[in-house]
């Protein structure tokens, strides 16, 4: 079994989503805060603007979906659990192997000498923040245009072609190559089920559609599917 999640899994612990009428989107450009370009331009900007996340994240607890997946973990010998997420409310939450995709707001990585390690301080005591050798450091998450972590990639992907069910949590699907690995599945032949309170280009491809927020839905989906003792 793999579940694969989006923003949407955290949106009930209150970290904002990128699409849809609240998302984060709305009120900032991707191209200007979350490319290489950018942050090429102005790493003090982008930086400011992960400094500012990392404060609203750090306020955040791991909500019933994100405890339900933990427990999943748990119950289910052949667990994958793959999340766009950066924000480590799963790891918080319980699970233990987490495939993350698009990296982790509290590690940094040096644009210079390639040292990565945690930073878990709010607000960040300078910015841009900087590493010992004196090169700048950037938040160690994948922003559009670059490559995802290539084991990472490769391991969701045999995770997802071999699985017999994929959850699909909270996520709009329309980011590459993230939004592939449930057409993957179903290609190989799994049941595909989908959580969200609305339809996504992955609506049509699921076998069930629960709609609603992960929240209230995937407890309630848990309880009814538990394995037997
Ligand atoms: C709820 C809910 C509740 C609400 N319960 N649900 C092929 C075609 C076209 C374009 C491309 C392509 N291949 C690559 C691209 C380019 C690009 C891409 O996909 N662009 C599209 C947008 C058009 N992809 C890339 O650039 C990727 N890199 C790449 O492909 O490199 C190729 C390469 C190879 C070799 C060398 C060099 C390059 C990288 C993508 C990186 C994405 N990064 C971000 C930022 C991460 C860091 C950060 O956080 O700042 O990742 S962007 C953002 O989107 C973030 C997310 O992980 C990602 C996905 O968003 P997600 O999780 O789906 O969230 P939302 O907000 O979109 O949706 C929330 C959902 O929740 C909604 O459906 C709601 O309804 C739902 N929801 N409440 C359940 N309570
Ligand atoms: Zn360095």
């Amino acid at each position: 079994m793999v579940a694969l999640t989006g923003a949407g899994v955290s949106a009930e612990s209150g970290v904002p989503t990128f699409r849809g009428p609240e998302g984060l989107w709305r009120s900032f450009r991707p191209s200007e805060l979350a490319t290489p370009e950018a942050f090429r331009r102005d790493p003090a900007l982008v930086w400011e603007w992960y400094d500012w996340r990392r404060q609203q994240i750090a306020a955040c607890q791991p909500n019933p979906a994100h405890q339900v997946l933990a427990e999943m973990e748990r119950a289910i010998p052949d667990f994958t659990l793959i999340t766009q997420n950066v924000d480590g409310l799963h790891q918080a939450a319980g699970s233990r192997k987490v495939l993350e995709l698009h990296g982790n707001i509290w590690r940094v990585r040096c644009t210079a000498c390639g040292w990565k390690g945690e930073d878990r301080r709010v607000p960040l005591p300078e910015i841009p923040p900087r590493c010992r050798c004196g090169g700048l450091l950037r938040p160690d998450v994948i922003w559009f245009g670059e490559a995802l972590p290539s084991k990472v990639l490769e391991a969701a992907w045999t995770a997802a072609s071999r699985c017999q069910v994929m959850l699909v949590i909270g996520t709009s699907a329309v980011v590459q190559p993230a939004a592939s690995l449930p057409i993957v599945a179903k290609r190989n032949g799994a049941y595909l089920i989908e959580v969200n309170p609305a339809e996504t280009p992955i609506t049509p491809f699921a076998d069930e559609h629960l709609r609603g927020p992960a929240g209230k839905v995937l407890p309630r989906w848990w309880a009814r599917h538990l394995p037997a003792e």
